[in-house]
């Protein structure tokens, strides 16, 4: 048959499902959404349109992924291409050309040395085989003893369970047993009492860092493995580092020769003006985790990036030794290349890794002008990143994010992120003045409408 004979399916991804009951939805209260459902059906620069044909303001790239604008021609025609190219190909002792071609033009764009990389197909996967990476890197240079991870409070490191285990939200963890052993955390860096509504990076905190030497001396630093953080945490509402906070982990990591991750799954491919989050801050680490905006969200990838010292350690086998024992079927799937060589190729033709610092300003100055409204306690921003912070209702937490954010979808047609009472806004970087006015327009309406 024809390509042009095939039947029509669109109707199938644009209509009201009959039935619901079937797909078990992630992180989703599934019985209130399948009674009030809000379903997308395509989507096109900085608009989603609805089952209902209504356009909806991306105020948050999808899930933070979709960094380059929703259907850009060029990452669309390239995947289109791709699949009927090469549809699949091994990557364990065999491999096709494109994730050789895209590493090398990713390791141009990671900071410092970390030029060799190591793909995944998610967040949760980068983070869990980065964690792998530097207990194999230790034990690699004879120093196998090196097993503790240390994490934060607060943190957000995907769902795998050294992700949780790692992470520190407490839903998260709770309901899967006690996760990897040698686990600790660092306090999170939120100060609302010191640091509410201070437009950029909290000036208070920086002395958190020191807790660092702290948990390291307890456990003696011959035992540290890792230190994992989110240059700036988004799940748990937009976390900022208090300015200096970063460089000073980075020195004491150093010092005692412990891996430092930065999952920069979120932070990464232009969130905050740069390329890596690590670059705007000017604090390296020696592993980076990326995934979402590598493909702008339209093909599942995720990416770890290491330095030289670290890679160099793992090559010091007889040539047919594998070198890492790990990887996925899908690692370095021809289509997520394609994806990922285009979505690089976009961010670079339309300069958006500057988007964030070219319009930070203006994006500031519109959410801080919220303050004041009801029941606002705190209000965070950089980049193109910003958080409103709501008081919780006595006795129900999170009911007031909740009716936010069902509001602004269903009254004033804007998508925006909710965890617990906190609003998190994280837009397409192709967003321009008017889409920035219209966000905090429709934030401010539905703010003052929910009590
Ligand atoms: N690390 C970080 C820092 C993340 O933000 C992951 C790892 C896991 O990625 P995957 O691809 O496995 O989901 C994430 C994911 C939200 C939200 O609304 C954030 C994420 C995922 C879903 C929702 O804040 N981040």
């Amino acid at each position: 048959m024809p390509a042009d004979a095939l039947p029509d399916d669109t109707a199938l991804a644009t209509q009201r499902p009959e039935a619901m009951d079937a797909f078990w939805m992630p992180f989703t209260a599934n019985k209130a959404f399948k009674a009030r459902p809000r379903l997308l059906a395509s989507a096109q620069g900085m608009y989603y349109t609805d089952v209902d044909g209504r356009q909806i303001l991306d105020g948050c790239a999808g899930l933070w992924c979709v960094n380059a604008g929703h259907a850009r021609p060029r990452i669309v025609e390239a995947v289109r291409r791709q699949i009927g190219t090469l549809d699949f190909a091994p990557n364990f002792q065999m491999s096709s050309p494109l994730p050789f071609v895209l590493a090398e033009r990713l390791a141009e764009l990671t900071p410092g040395d970390l030029n060799h990389v190591f793909f995944t197909n998610s967040g949760s996967e980068a983070v869990d085989s980065a964690l792998k990476i530097a207990l194999a890197y230790h034990r690699a240079r004879g120093e196998g003893q090196r097993t503790r991870l240390i994490g934060r409070e607060k943190a957000y490191h995907g769902v795998g369970f050294g992700g949780i285990s790692v992470g520190g939200l407490p839903n998260n963890r709770k309901w899967f047993g006690p996760g990897l052993p040698g686990v600790d955390h660092l306090r999170h860096t939120l100060d609302i009492e010191r640091n509410g509504f201070t437009p950029g990076l909290p000036v208070h905190g920086k002395e958190w860092a020191e807790e660092l030497e702290r948990v390291i001396a307890l456990h003696d630093p011959s035992t540290i493995a890792a230190v994992i953080v989110e240059p700036i945490s988004g799940s748990a509402g937009v976390i900022l580092p208090p300015e200096g906070y970063l460089k000073r982990i980075r020195e004491i990591c150093t010092r005692h020769g412990i891996v430092l991750i930065f999952d920069e799954v979120i932070t990464g491919f232009g969130r905050v003006g740069k390329a890596f989050a690590a670059q705007r801050f000017g604090v390296t680490p020696d592993i980076i985790t990326a995934a979402k905006g590598i493909t702008n969200g339209c093909v599942p990838m995720g990416a770890v990036f290491v330095s030289e010292d670290i890679f160099d350690a793992f090559t010091h086998g007889p040539d047919n030794a594998i070198d890492l024992f790990h990887g996925y079927t899908y690692s370095g799937h021809p289509l997520a290349c394609a994806a990922a060589l285009a979505t690089l190729d976009t961010y670079a033709e339309d300069n958006l890794f500057e988007q964030a610092i070219a319009l930070g300003e203006v994006w500031q100055q519109g959410l801080h002008a919220l303050k004041g409204l009801p029941n606002i306690i705190d209000i965070r921003n950089y980049g193109l990143i910003g958080a409103i912070e709501l008081a919780p209702r006595p006795d129900a937490p999170g009911a007031r994010g909740a009716e936010v954010f069902t509001r602004a979808f269903h009254d004033g047609q804007l998508l925006v992120r909710v965890t617990g009472d906190t609003i998190a806004l994280s837009p397409p970087l192709i967003i321009e003045k008017s889409h920035i006015a219209q966000i905090f327009n429709v934030l401010g309406e539905v703010i003052k409408a929910t009590a």
